[in-house]
């Protein structure tokens, strides 16, 4: 197997089990020598701790990239998670314009809304830079709020295939060149994950949980990333990501106190065994 070397670009949430202490680990274990950018540290995520702590770290952003131009460095991937402002998207993309190698990928998951919601963080404008980012993109991988977000269209909790294939479409339209569409679900118990592909939609459909649980949607994203850069198809890698995420959600489940986040550290043995 060939060794890629890969930036994700993300926060440091100090505690909270999301965005860099998930995909570093997760993507090391998917074998990628992982370069990290940490955009800003948190002493925790957002999403229900009050009183967080946050270092902004926009302005060290394009220093390191310079000096990273300077020594050669080049990456088969750029993979972005939470950014915390417009000004960061754009590093985002001068980065991937010089860092990334001839056929490097840019894969961007939009992490900024769930629920119907933005993140308390974010507001239209970080939305509307959020959407060029997308545009550029390989690979997008939002959830039902986000590609909402990005391709104007009204937030619905029920929904029929034809509202899930006009979002992916509106995705397409928008620039990217494929869709990873999350939390699909069309049945009480059911959810899944709707990749297109060169025009070619598939549905992983899976058991869903009735709690959502923090921090999934950046586990789910990481694995998907470490599988596609180690060869996996788009639709193999969406489904690996989604059995990986469901067994996370089971190991932890019954643990009320870990509300923040998923034990997904005991099961990353099992993931590195597939890949
Ligand atoms: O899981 C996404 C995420 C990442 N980073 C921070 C967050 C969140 C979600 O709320 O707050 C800082």
């Amino acid at each position: 197997m060939d060794y890629k070397r890969i930036l994700t670009i993300q926060d440091i949430s100090c505690v909270g089990q999301c965005s860099l202490t998930v995909a570093l680990p997760i993507l090391s274990a998917c074998g990628l020598e992982t370069c990290i950018l940490p955009s800003a540290v948190l002493s925790t995520h957002t999403a229900g701790f009050s009183g967080f702590t946050c270092r902004d770290l926009s302005d060290d952003m394009p220093d390191i990239a310079a000096h990273w131009l300077k020594e050669g460095i080049k990456f088969e991937a750029v993979y972005t998670g939470y950014l915390g402002s417009r000004e960061q998207i754009a590093y985002v993309k001068d980065i991937m314009a010089k860092l990334l190698t001839a056929d490097g990928k840019k894969i961007v998951d939009p992490a900024m809304a769930d629920g119907g919601k933005l993140y308390p963080a974010f507001d239209m404008e970080f939305v509307e830079a959020m959407k060029s980012l997308c545009a550029e993109a390989d690979i997008v991988l939002p959830n039902i709020t986000e590609a909402c977000f990005l391709t104007d269209t009204p937030y619905r909790e029920e929904y029929d295939e034809e509202y899930i294939n006009e979002l992916v479409d509106k995705l397409l339209q928008l620039g990217a060149k494929a869709v990873v569409l999350t939390g699909v679900s069309y049945a009480e118990d059911r959810t899944g994950v709707v990749t297109c592909v060169n025009g070619e939609t598939e549905y992983y459909e899976h058991k869903k949980y009735s709690k959502g649980c923090h921090g999934t949607g950046d586990v789910y994203a990481s694995v998907f990333t470490g599988a596609y850069m180690q060869g996996r198809t788009i639709p193999e890698a969406a489904k690996l990501a989604a059995d990986y995420v469901l067994d996370c959600i089971e190991y932890t489940s019954g643990d009320p106190d870990h509300w923040y986040g998923v034990k997904f550290e005991p099961l990353l043995g099992k993931l590195a065994q597939q890949l």
